[in-house]
């Protein structure tokens, strides 16, 4: 993990202003959103109906065989998936936290888990490979007003989390109860450039990927080989690139683009 970190505090000017343009062409959407957003998230889970003492939608995406996923979930709770044919190349398009050397083969993922903060646990690409495969064509939408559909294919994060024990506060593999899960979790690349925040439920959404091949091939490097996120029901802002680190926290964390005034949750 010998990355030099290139500037972090000085992002590519073009993109910061192209995506900041988006901002304010989108401001009244947002403002509009930003009502419903206050419910969502960690309030509106904790809300939904209980079974066995955890709120149904976690007890559902916890769920080892998944059956009960797609009982729960909802067309209006899940993005809408197309056909494979409709796939496009998605421009490269965000450099941030992806500059200097990196070799993908040295690689590893470093995750903080929630059960015990202080102890950075090392994965593998073959790790998350080890994982079920899960493959899926949704809408890629940039902030910037475009939108591509893309086949992503990777492991679920939330059966990522449910297999390592990181999500809960006793390391168990699946929760007990709602507060033993942590409520956030932040993602960064390697050299801590380019971070996002997520609540735990986008986070845990079955459509949430850790992705390592696009459109049928492996991952390119700028498009975030060896791993990426894919979160279909976010903006591509939350897509984070080369996933260097994976943190279960309490506190919200820091977002990049947040930090630049724009919606910490960015979802659609
Ligand atoms: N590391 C990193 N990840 C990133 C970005 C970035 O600047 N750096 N940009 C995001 C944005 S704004 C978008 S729209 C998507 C685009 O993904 P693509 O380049 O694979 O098309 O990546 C996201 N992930
Ligand atoms: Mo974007």
């Amino acid at each position: 993990m010998a990355n030099t970190p290139q500037n972090p505090s000085s992002p590519p000017d073009e993109q910061v202003q192209r995506e900041a343009a988006s901002r304010s062409r989108r401001a009244f959407l947002v403002a509009g959103a930003a009502a419903l957003a206050s419910l969502g998230g960690w309030r509106w889970l904790v809300s939904q109906p209980k079974e066995a003492g955890i709120p149904r939608p976690l007890r559902t995406v916890l769920d080892a065989n998944g059956k009960l996923a797609g009982e729960y979930f909802s067309n209006a709770h899940l993005a809408p998936v197309f056909p494979k044919h409709l796939v496009r190349e998605p421009r490269v398009n965000g450099k941030i936290g992806m500059r200097g050397e990196f070799d993908p083969a040295a690689w590893r993922l470093q995750v903080s888990a929630y059960a015990d903060p202080k102890q950075v646990r090392t994965f593998s690409l073959e790790d998350i490979k080890a994982l079920p495969r899960v493959e899926i064509t949704t809408e890629l939408k940039c902030i910037e007003g475009w939108s591509v559909v893309v086949n992503w294919a990777g492991a679920r994060f939330s059966d990522f989390a449910d297999k390592y024990g990181l999500a809960t506060s006793n390391g168990a593999a699946t929760a007990t109860s709602a507060d033993a899960l942590a409520p956030y979790v932040r993602v960064t690349t390697p050299d801590n450039a380019y971070y996002v925040g997520l609540d735990i439920a986008s986070a845990m959404h079955p459509q949430t990927l850790l992705c390592y091949e696009m459109n049928g091939e492996p991952l390119s490097i700028t498009h975030g080989a060896p791993l990426r996120l894919a979160m279909p029901v976010k903006y591509g802002i939350k897509y984070l690139k080369r996933i260097g680190t994976i943190q279960f926290l309490d506190q919200r964390p820091a977002d990049y683009w947040a930090d630049r005034g724009y919606d910490w949750n960015a979802g659609h």
